[in-house]
């Protein structure tokens, strides 16, 4: 009971912008005294929060601490199921162990574990991901579709799609996706995906869906070895971006798009990735663990996986790679 009034009282100031909020009004609602409203909003603050009162009116919000805690998110929250269970951590190695422990342990359909740091984050492979306090989103988002595990690469296509989605609304800037889970702007990674799996042979049991996003970050946090190839949506756009009001509209996107590839398959999906992604025609060299090839790239396949012509005409069905592309 606690935790759904306190974030109702903060969504309200939220939505308020600004003008006073009847305490009066939400202790009567919830069958509360006015002095359990005023301890939430003593909580509020210690939080971060800064709230002013007005006598008779009620309270106003001044300013919300810059976090990606449950509060903050839940007050633009729109979906159902995702982001419904948020564990938030100041700071932690990395938010996808925590994600398999929580998941085995029966963790819902949707539940984010999201930390302001990572201490130990990871990308594809086991490579280091260089997560600053504070400036990015990072994330991990616990799903339990309907899968067979050779379904699951789709996955970061379909979350790559919602996140430009995302990108757009909130930022007002048109990414481009490089396949298979790289998000790019001005040719620079500003978002990487990582699709990991729990599953039987036949059935996925969960899939952690990590995201690792570059927001409000400088160009001076990026260590030297990422300066020519990472970059940050404040560093594109010049402002400030309200990462919780983000992270909300990814959730939003991302049950809005995993159900629509539940239900009509990957079609619809690859349609759309590919009006986000400029692969088809470009010069390709694709790194996998043991091989690399090259070859002009024909596009995605039904299935998601790249296809390449190789010089010698055939062509290679790659299904996960590191790609750098020529032209
Ligand atoms: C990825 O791997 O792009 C997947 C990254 C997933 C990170 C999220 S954060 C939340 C969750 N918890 C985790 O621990 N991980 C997930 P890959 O395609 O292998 O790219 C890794 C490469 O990206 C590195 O080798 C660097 O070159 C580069 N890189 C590292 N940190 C970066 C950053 N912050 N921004 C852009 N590029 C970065």
């Amino acid at each position: 009971m606690k935790f759904p009034v306190k974030n109702e009282l903060l969504k309200r100031l939220f939505a308020a912008q600004g003008e006073p909020v009847s305490g009066q009004d939400i202790a009567d609602e919830f069958g509360l005294s006015r002095t359990a409203i005023w301890k939430y909003i003593k909580e509020l603050e210690e939080e971060g929060y800064e709230i002013g009162s007005m006598r008779k009116k009620g309270y106003y919000l001044i300013k919300a601490p810059d976090l990606v805690n449950a509060a903050n998110i839940s007050t633009y929250l729109e979906t159902e199921r995702y982001g419904r269970h948020i564990h938030y951590f100041s700071t932690c190695p990395t938010t996808q162990t925590i994600a398999h422990e929580e998941a085995q342990g029966g963790a819902a359909d949707g539940t984010l574990i999201i930390s302001e740091e990572q201490t130990a984050g990871k990308g594809r492979l086991a490579r280091p991901w260089t997560s600053n306090a504070g400036r990015g989103i990072w994330m991990s988002l616990i799903i339990r579709p309907r899968l067979a595990p050779q379904q699951a690469p789709q996955l970061t296509l379909v979350a790559a799609v919602a996140i430009v989605r995302a990108i757009e609304d909130v930022a007002e800037i048109q990414p481009v996706i490089k396949w298979p889970n790289d998000i790019l702007l001005n040719g620079k990674k500003v978002t990487g995906i990582l699709t990991e799996l729990q599953a039987d042979p036949d059935r996925v049991k969960a899939i952690i869906l990590g995201i690792g996003l570059n927001a409000n970050q400088e160009s001076e946090d990026f260590p030297d070895e990422l300066q020519s190839i990472a970059t940050s949506l404040k560093i594109e756009k010049g402002e400030h971006i309200d990462r919780a009001k983000l992270v909300a509209k990814i959730l939003h996107y991302l049950e809005h798009y995993t159900a629509l590839y539940i239900e009509k398959g990957f079609a619809p999906i690859k349609l759309l990735w590919e009006s986000y992604a400029t692969i088809t025609g470009k010069r390709i060299t694709a790194r996998m663990v043991n091989e690399t090839v090259e070859g002009t790239a024909l596009g995605i396949s039904s299935e998601g996986m790249l296809e390449l012509k190789l010089d010698d005409g055939t062509v290679r069905g790659i299904y996960s790679a590191d790609i750098e592309i020529k032209n």
